[in-house]
């Protein structure tokens, strides 16, 4: 793909990332908005993207960018580039229908390719061995002898940190850039702290109470928390998570005919009880509270209208047999 050759043509492309786009994509969407605006500065790049993150917006507010993004589907460009996705799918339901012209569509992005991502763009840059479309765009700037501006690099660099987790899924190459990226002005300290958010008051305090009622389940090994809260139950199961617990089931009661059950696991757990929390526990638990339960292994919950002590009792009868099992196979 000739990227120099398709910008310097274009006058009016539209910049796009996936739905509740995560700083990964808004900043490669906003360095990509520059990079054109260096190879057509005549031309108007748009950005839009259906929704953006809460993380996102807080990225955008710390380092005082002014770049608009429209989260109204609009169709009028004359070149479309789809940023951190490869799939139509993903830019939303009122969006997916913007990249008509596969001759007309550019895809940069490090997920999977889709099967029929030629269908969509004939112009592509997919590097799935790459941990972030941050990265890559580290690359293009390179590739086309651009210079990334130190506020450019801020973002880029906040991208990569958020998609790495910091740097937890990392190569040399990751290292590389960032190193780079800090030379070209990044402040680490700073992309660091736009990406901590925290908690809203309630939230915190439903977290905080999820763990003062919480009831300890000793089994073979395993340190499983159950807790009753009225709002918030799936942050405060993350929370459970993270002070201990190697699963967690909150039962609430938001309303007076409404039940709700959440609950999470760490991935070891289940990978060695092989408990999936999603089928194994919230699908029976569903049943119980008159409604419906699923969800994954790892992250579960249900809704309903009734039993909520019946149901949590539960929960930990079938997570104790399941673990007596599980212990016996072995
Ligand atoms: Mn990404």
């Amino acid at each position: 793909m000739n990227l120099r050759e398709l910008l310097s043509k274009s006058m009016k492309p539209l910049i796009m990332g996936h739905q509740n786009a995560d700083p990964d994509a808004v900043c490669s969407m906003i360095a990509f908005s520059r990079l054109y605006k260096t190879i057509n500065p005549k031309g108007t790049p748009t950005l839009m993207a259906d929704d953006l993150s809460r993380l996102s917006k807080q990225v955008l507010d710390i380092f005082e960018l002014k770049d608009e993004i429209l989260e109204n589907p609009e169709a009028d460009y004359d070149l479309v580039i789809m940023l951190d996705t490869n799939s139509k799918l993903q830019l939303g339901t009122d969006f997916q229908d913007i990249p008509s012209d596969p001759n007309k569509t550019i895809i940069i992005d490090h997920h999977e390719p889709n099967p029929d991502v030629g269908a969509i763009a004939e112009h592509r840059l997919v590097k799935s061995e790459r941990f972030s479309t941050c990265e890559i765009m580290v690359d293009i700037f390179q590739d086309l002898e651009i210079e990334i501006d130190s506020n450019t690099a801020d973002l880029l660099l906040a991208g990569i940190l958020f998609d790495t987790r910091r740097f937890i899924y990392t190569d040399l190459r990751t290292f590389q850039i960032g190193i780079e990226l800090i030379k070209s002005g990044a402040d680490y300290d700073k992309c660091v702290k736009s990406l901590r958010i925290r908690p809203n008051r309630s939230e915190r305090i439903a977290r905080l109470k999820a763990a003062r009622n919480a009831r300890i389940h000793l089994f073979d090994d395993w340190v499983i928390a159950t807790s009753v809260i009225n709002a918030f139950e799936a942050s405060a199961c993350r929370g459970l998570i993270e002070m201990g617990a190697d699963a967690a089931i909150i039962g609430g009661r938001p309303t007076k005919n409404k039940v709700r059950l959440s609950s999470r696991s760490t991935r070891e757990f289940y990978e060695k009880t092989n408990i999936n929390l999603g089928t194994d526990i919230m699908a029976p638990l569903g049943k119980i509270i008159g409604g419906k339960g699923g969800g994954h292994a790892n992250a579960a919950g249900a809704n309903g209208t009734k039993n909520l002590s019946e149901a949590l009792d539960k929960a930990v009868e079938l997570i104790k047999a399941a673990v007596e099992n599980a212990t016996a196979e072995s």
